[in-house]
């Protein structure tokens, strides 16, 4: 087992990391760029490197410093969280020739999921449901026309370097194709250096279904059950529930057998997220494969009852999985808190926190690194915590999480605690009838 793991990240997960490695004896080193001198993961590591200036390029980012760190303290391994570094393969490359394990996917497959033509190319031969559209990419908007009238409008055009939304665009009639085309291919050429795009049938309100997965070094990978991460606003995630309200025993059968064919044949290794989108016909379709830990893992870990950090930890030192696939036994909901003014287009508000209640009680779990007196520093994402609550049956979750948000006081900065209130309210919600179009039409009171 790991002697020393370093953790390339900050604020909520760093603190989450640091906490599983204290519980498994293993000793922990912080890194942090100097706006975050006065964070929590700085005092509750056993030891703290400062690696650079605030900015993410100069801190988080900055490969070499990460490594000298890691090097000067004998760090056996690196976690690398969610975000920053945690799916860069250069970076898994550079841990590799250093001698230290990365807690995360090996460079090659990170650049294999990291081409979407690609890697649903390869889902598709391992059987797992993709959309329908182009075979790889595109070369001509000729052929994108063509394939479009064949499988019929609306289509969305994809780049393959892209992901989480960039560098889409749907089309709803051959006339819009030429300008969708151009569009695209520049905005993925400047984005990512890569202006490769591929055709699919457009999904039109679906929603967004993802099954955790876990592989161990000896090729056994199991399900972990899904998260529904519907609600959501510009590609960024507000609430995750698992049990999906969507789901059905057989369709978690098909989707669970899907994502665990998807980890199977990239012999995928640590815990990772296959994305779905599902359609109103319970027809689903790979999406993504993430190949890191997860902000909502939580909610997993709370209705399986299973630290997911551990097991990461767990497999890469080598230790065998069960290979047991887990179904939900409970109900958990979680809500991000942003410091954001949801009244002014969710502007980021960072500032001093001059007073604070965290909830707590049955079923109630705060994942955050705020305090009385801390200073958000403007430079990183604007998330501060994390409520999660868990409960027998999703009626009573949503009570809850309502109990759990009117204790939670946090003074000083504005929050997104008054929308989750909000849609905690709403009878749409309520009901379990959501698609990833709710906050489209959601009118904030
Ligand atoms: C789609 C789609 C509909 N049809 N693909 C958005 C992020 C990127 N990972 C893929 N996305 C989508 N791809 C087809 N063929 C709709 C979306 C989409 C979406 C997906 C999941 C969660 C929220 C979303 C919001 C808008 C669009």
């Amino acid at each position: 087992m790991f002697k020393k793991i370093l953790i390339a990240n900050r604020g909520e997960i760093a603190l989450r990391i640091i906490r599983t490695c204290r519980e498994m004896g293993i000793k922990t080193v912080a890194v942090y760029s100097t706006a975050d001198k006065e964070s929590l993961h700085v005092r509750f590591a056993d030891e703290a490197v400062c690696i650079g200036p605030p900015a993410s390029k100069d801190s988080y980012l900055n490969m070499p410093r990460i490594l000298a760190a890691a090097e000067v303290t004998n760090a056996d391994a690196i976690h690398p969280g969610y975000g920053f570094l945690s799916e860069n393969s250069k970076f898994s490359a550079l841990c590799r020739d250093h001698g230290i394990k990365f807690i995360g996917a090996t460079p090659e497959q990170i650049d294999y999921m990291g081409d979407k033509s690609n890697a649903k190319d390869t889902m598709k031969k391992a059987g797992v449901p993709t959309i329908p559209g182009s075979d790889g990419l595109l070369d001509t908007v000729e052929q994108g026309k063509k394939i479009a009238k064949k499988i019929g409008f609306p289509v969305i055009i994809k780049a393959t370097a892209g992901g989480g939304g960039r560098g889409m665009r749907i089309i709803w009639q051959e006339d819009e194709m030429e300008n969708a085309w151009n569009s695209a291919k520049q905005e993925a050429g400047a984005a990512f250096g890569n202006d490769g795009l591929y055709m699919e049938k457009y999904i039109e309100e679906p929603r967004h279904i993802e099954i955790q997965i876990a592989g161990d070094q000896y090729g056994k990978v199991c399900h972990l059950s899904e998260r529904d991460c519907s609600i959501q606003r510009r590609h960024q995630k507000l609430i995750e529930e698992t049990p999906s309200p969507f789901m059905t025993p057989e369709l978690r059968q098909k989707m669970g057998t899907a994502a665990k064919a998807a980890g199977e044949i990239i012999k995928y290794e640590g815990v990772g997220t296959v994305e779905f989108l599902v359609d109103k016909h319970r027809n689903f379709y790979f999406m993504e494969m993430n190949t890191r830990i997860q902000v909502e893992h939580p909610v997993t870990e709370e209705v399986i009852n299973y630290d997911l950090v551990k097991e990461q930890i767990l497999i890469a030192a080598g230790v065998p999985i069960s290979g047991k696939d887990y179904e939900p036994t409970k109900c958990a909901i979680e809500c991000r808190v942003n410091a954001e003014d949801i009244y002014n287009n969710f502007r980021p508000c960072p500032g001093t926190i001059t007073s604070m209640h965290k909830p707590g009680g049955h079923g109630t779990r705060v994942d955050s690194h705020i305090y009385a007196g801390y200073t958000i520093p403007p430079f990183y994402d604007s998330m501060i915590a994390k409520l999660i609550v868990s409960a027998q049956t999703r009626e009573e979750a949503i009570v809850k999480m309502e109990r759990a948000l009117s204790e939670f006081v946090i003074e000083g900065i504005k929050t997104t605690i008054p929308l989750h209130q909000q849609i905690m309210q709403n009878e749409d919600f309520r009901k379990g009838n959501f698609t990833t179009a709710f906050m489209n039409s959601f009118e904030i009171k």
